[in-house]
C-alpha cells in the first residue's frame, strides 16, 4: 500500500479512536484501536465482544494459488471489472519438493501451467498484483512488502496473522470472504474477544521466540484462541525482533485465534527500514500512541483483556510440540522421557526448517550458527536435512552469504521458496506407506498426514535451532541444551547456544523477485481458463433452499475426534484439484475418522447397506438418489486451514448440516457462506446420541433465526425418535446466505 494511503489511515485515527473512548468510557487495546479504525459503521454498531458482528473495511486482501484460485472464481461471479481493494495473488502452495530449489520451481511451471495462467490472467485483468512461482512463500512476501503497523488485512490462508508481527490485524478467512471485500464489500467477523500476553524478561540463548507460541499452545490448547485476538506487549517484547514476533503471530492460527498482534515498537521500524520502507517506519513513528494499547490498558491490563497471560521470557525453556497436534507441548528437557513412556521411535527420519513460520535471515543465522559448530567437530547430518527459503530474498541472501553453503556442508538440501513439505507437496522415498516414523520441523502443523500424506509419520515443531541440532544427533532423545554430543574424534563435546544477527551486514540481496504487475487497462485481456481442463472448472451456483425442512436424513459420517480440515479435505496431491470442484470431491473426509466404524475415510451406505466404501462414492450415491445428508462432528470441527473446499465438497455432494460438538471460526463461516447449516449441540455429550442407522429431522427452519435453539429429532431404526436441542451462530444475513443457498447467491 502506498504510503500516502497509510498515512490517511492514520491521520483519520484520533477522531475514531476519541469517540470510541467516549462511548466504551476507558482506553483502549491497540486491537481495538485497529478495529474501530477499520469499521464501516462505527456509531450503528454494537460493540460487544464475543457477541456482535463487526462489519469492516480491510486496507488489502491476500490470495494463494490453491486457495485463491476458488476465491478468485467466486470473484468473477461477482461481475465487477476490478478489485475495489488492493489485493495480491501469491504461487507458492503448489510447487513440489522433490529435487531442491531450481529443478522444483521449473517442473511445478510445466507442471501447474494452466493455474498459474489462469491466476496471472486474472490477476491482470482485475488489478490484481501477481507473485510468480518462485518468488516466495505468501506470509513472508506480505511481510517483506505490504504488512504495516496499524492495517487490517485478510488472506485466504490461515496464517495471515504473520504480519501482527509488524503490527498488522491480518486475519485468515475462506475465499469467499476474500471475494466479497475484492468486490467492494465490508468484511464481517465476529466481535473478538481479546487475550493479553504480557511478556516480561528477556529472550536469550536457546530461547527463541518459537517457544513462545510452542509454549502458549501447550497452555491455552489449540481451541484456546477461538474467536479472540491475542495482544503481546510487555517490556519483554522488545527483546523480540520483528520476524521473531511473525512467527508467534503466525502460529496463533494453531490456537485457533482470529488473529495475534504485537504493538508498534523500534524492532518494527528497524525491520521496516531494512526492507526498503523508512516512510513506512518514519510514519509509523510519528503516530506511534495509535500503534500501541492506551496506557492505561498497560498499567493494568487485566481491566481490559478477558484474559491475561503473563510470560517471563528469562525463565521460558525450548519447547517442542507433537506429534500429530501443536498444544501437545513439553520443555525439550523433557522430551526424551516422553519418547520413551509414549513408544515414539526416538530415531528421526527426516529434519526440516524454514516455511512461512520460520525463515528469517535472524532463523537462517541461528539455524547456520548450530550448523557451523556441528561441521567444526567433523559432524554432518545424520538424517536429511531440508530448508525452505520463504522467500527470494531470504533465499538471494543466504546464498550470497555463505549460508547456503553452510547448510549444503552439513548434508542439507535447499528447496524451492515455497510451502512445499509443509503442505505435503514433499515426495518422499525413505519410508514405507504405513511405516511408523519421526520427523522435526520448524513449521506451525503437525497434524497426521500433513506432510508426507502419510499418518504414520509422527511430526515434532520446535524452532529452527534445535532442528538443526537434532538434525546431528538424529535422534530425539538428545537435548542440545543440556546435554554433550560424540564429535567426529569421538569427544563429546557440547552446543554453545545459537547467535545470528538479525539483518544482513550488507543488506538483504535481491534476485528476481518476481512481481508482475496488473495491466493498466484490464478490459481487453482474457481470463484463462480452458473448457475441458482437469484443473479447474468455473463454478455454478448451488441451489437455492426448496422452503423444506430436512427430513430424515443420513447420516454420512460421525467423525472421532480431531476433524481438521486437512482430514475432511486433504491437500498434497489434491492441491492439483483445488480450482476444480468436481475433481477435488473425490477427496472428501478421506483423512477423518468414522466414529461408526473406527475407518479412517470409509463408511457404510445408509441406504443399501455396502460397507468399507469412501465416503465421496456414498455421498455421491446419496446425491444421485436425490437425499441430502448431515455430519455429526467432534470438538473444534475444522480446525487448521482456511480452505473452503471442506465446506464446498460435502456442499457440493448434498450435506445440508454439520451438527458439532463445537467448531473452529474459519470453517464454522465457511459453511455458513457455502450454504449449509452448522449446529452446536446444546449439550456436549448427546454427541453420543448418534448411532449408524439413525435418521436426523431438522424441523422449523423457515422459523430459523438469531439466538433461537433448533431442535434435531434422532429417528432410531426401532421407530423411538429423540429430540435433542442444538445452537447456532447465525445472524439474519447468515440466515439469508443459508435460504439463497448460498452467501455468493445472496449477494446477486
Ligand atoms: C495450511 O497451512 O494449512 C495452508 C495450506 O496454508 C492452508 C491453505 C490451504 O489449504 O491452501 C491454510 O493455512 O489456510
Ligand atoms: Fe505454506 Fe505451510 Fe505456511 Fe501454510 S503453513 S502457508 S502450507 S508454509
Amino acid at each position: 500500500m502506498a504510503v500516502d494511503q497509510i498515512r490517511q489511515l492514520y491521520e483519520s485515527m484520533p477522531d475514531k479512536l476519541d469517540r470510541a473512548r467516549r462511548r466504551f468510557g476507558r482506553g483502549l487495546t491497540f486491537a481495538e484501536k485497529i478495529l474501530v479504525a477499520h469499521a464501516d459503521d462505527f456509531d450503528r454498531k454494537n460493540w460487544s465482544r464475543g457477541e456482535a458482528q463487526l462489519r469492516l473495511r480491510v486496507d488489502r486482501v491476500a490470495l494463494q494459488d490453491a486457495t485463491g484460485q476458488m476465491a478468485l472464481l467466486q470473484f468473477m461471479q461477482a461481475g465487477r471489472k476490478q478489485v475495489a481493494v488492493p489485493t495480491t495473488v501469491h504461487c507458492d502452495h503448489l510447487i513440489r519438493a522433490q529435487s531442491g530449489a531450481s529443478a522444483d520451481t521449473r517442473r511445478a511451471v510445466t507442471e501447474n501451467n494452466e493455474v498459474y495462467d489462469f491466476l496471472r490472467s486474472a490477476s491482470r485483468k482485475f488489478g490484481i498484483g501477481f507473485w510468480r512461482p518462485g518468488s516466495g512463500i505468501i506470509h513472508q512476501v506480505l511481510f517483506e512488502n505490504y504488512a504495516f503497523p496499524g492495517g487490517l488485512m485478510i488472506g485466504a490462508d490461515s496464517h495471515t496473522p504473520n504480519a501482527g508481527g509488524l503490527g498488522m490485524a491480518a486475519i485468515g478467512v475462506g475465499g469467499a470472504d476474500c471475494g466479497e471485500a475484492m468486490a467492494g464489500l465490508a468484511w464481517e467477523v465476529l466481535d473478538p474477544r481479546l487475550i493479553g500476553v504480557r511478556l516480561t524478561g528477556k529472550l536469550s540463548g536457546w530461547t527463541s521466540a518459537k517457544d513462545v507460541i510452542t509454549y502458549l499452545c501447550g497452555l491455552l490448547t489449540v481451541r484456546g484462541g477461538t474467536n479472540k485476538i491475542v495482544e503481546y506487549f510487555g517490556p519483554g517484547a522488545g527483546s523480540i525482533s520483528a520476524t521473531g514476533k511473525g512467527t508467534i503471530c503466525n502460529m496463533g492460527a494453531e490456537l485457533g485465534a482470529t488473529t495475534s498482534l504485537f504493538h508498534f515498537d523500534d524492532r518494527m521500524a528497524a525491520y521496516l527500514s531494512a526492507t526498503d520502507r523508512a516512510d513506512v517506519a518514519r510514519l509509523a513513528e510519528q503516530y506511534r500512541e495509535l500503534l500501541v494499547a492506551d496506557p492505561d490498558v498497560l498499567a493494568d491490563p487485566r481491566r481490559y483483556y478477558d484474559e491475561v497471560v503473563e510470560i517471563d521470557l528469562t525463565e521460558l525453556e525450548p519447547h517442542v510440540v507433537g506429534p500429530h497436534s501443536p498444544d501437545r507441548a513439553r520443555p525439550i528437557s523433557a522430551l526424551a522421557a516422553d519418547v520413551e513412556k509414549e513408544g515414539w521411535p526416538a530415531h528421526i527420519k527426516a529434519a526440516l526448517i524454514g516455511s512461512c513460520t520460520n525463515s528469517s535471515y535472524e532463523d537462517m543465522r541461528r539455524a547456520a550458527h548450530i550448523a557451523q559448530q556441528g561441521l567444526r567437530v567433523g559432524l554432518t547430518a545424520k538424517v536429511p536435512f531440508l530448508v525452505t527459503p520463504g522467500s527470494e530474498r531470504i533465499y538471494q541472501t543466504i546464498k550470497r552469504d555463505g549460508i547456503m553453503e553452510t547448510f549444503e556442508k552439513m548434508g542439507g538440501t535447499v528447496l524451492a521458496n515455497a510451502c512445499g513439505p509443509c503442505i505435503g507437496q514433499w515426495k518422499r522415498s525413505d519410508v514405507g506407506r504405513e511405516e511408523r516414523n519421526t520427523i522435526v520441523s520448524s513449521f506451525n502443523r503437525n497434524f497426521p498426514g500433513r506432510n508426507d500424506g502419510s499418518a504414520a509419520t509422527l511430526s515434532f515443531l520446535t524452532s529452527p535451532e534445535i532442528v538443526t541440532a537434532l538434525a546431528f544427533a538424529g535422534t530425539l532423545e538428545f537435548d542440545p541444551v543440556h546435554e554433550t554430543l560424540a564429535g567426529g574424534d569421538g569427544h563429546p563435546f557440547r552446543f554453545t547456544a545459537p547467535e545470528g544477527e538479525e539483518f544482513p551486514t550488507r543488506g538483504f540481496a535481491r534476485g528476481e523477485e518476481g512481481y508482475e504487475a496488473p495491466a493498466s487497462d484490464g478490459e481487453g485481456v482474457v481470463v484463462l481458463v480452458a473448457p475441458d481442463s482437469e484443473r479447474l472448472q468455473l463454478l455454478q451456483p448451488f441451489p437455492r433452499w426448496d422452503g423444506q425442512d430436512f427430513v430424515e436424513l443420513p447420516i454420512l459420517i460421525k467423525t472421532k475426534g480431531k476433524t481438521t480440515t486437512d482430514h475432511i479435505s486433504p491437500a498434497g496431491p489434491w492441491l492439483r484439484y483445488r480450482g476444480h470442484l468436481d475433481k477435488i470431491s473425490d477427496n472428501m473426509f478421506l483423512g477423518a475418522v468414522n466414529a461408526f466404524t473406527g475407518e479412517t475415510g470409509t463408511g457404510v451406505n445408509p441406504i443399501t447397506g455396502e460397507a468399507g466404501k469412501p465416503l465421496a462414492q456414498i455421498a455421491r450415491d446419496l446425491k444421485a438418489r436425490g437425499i441430502g445428508w448431515v455430519v455429526i462432528g467432534d470438538e473444534n470441527y475444522g480446525e487448521g486451514s482456511s480452505r473452503e473446499h471442506a465446506a464446498m465438497s460435502p456442499r457440493y455432494l448434498g450435506c445440508r448440516a454439520v451438527i458439532a460438538r463445537s467448531f473452529a471460526r474459519i470453517h464454522e463461516t465457511n459453511l455458513k457462506k457455502q450454504g449449509i447449516l452448522p449446529l452446536v449441540l446444546g449439550q456436549p455429550d448427546d454427541y453420543e446420541l448418534f448411532e449408524p442407522r439413525d435418521r436426523v429431522s431438522i424441523r422449523g427452519l423457515a422459523t430459523l433465526r438469531p439466538g433461537h435453539p433448533v431442535e434435531v429429532a434422532i429417528g432410531k431404526p426401532d421407530g423411538r425418535s429423540l429430540t435433542i436441542r442444538c445452537h447456532h451462530t447465525m445472524t439474519d444475513e447468515h440466515v439469508g446466505w443459508f435460504r439463497a443457498g448460498s452467501a455468493l447467491n445472496a449477494l446477486k
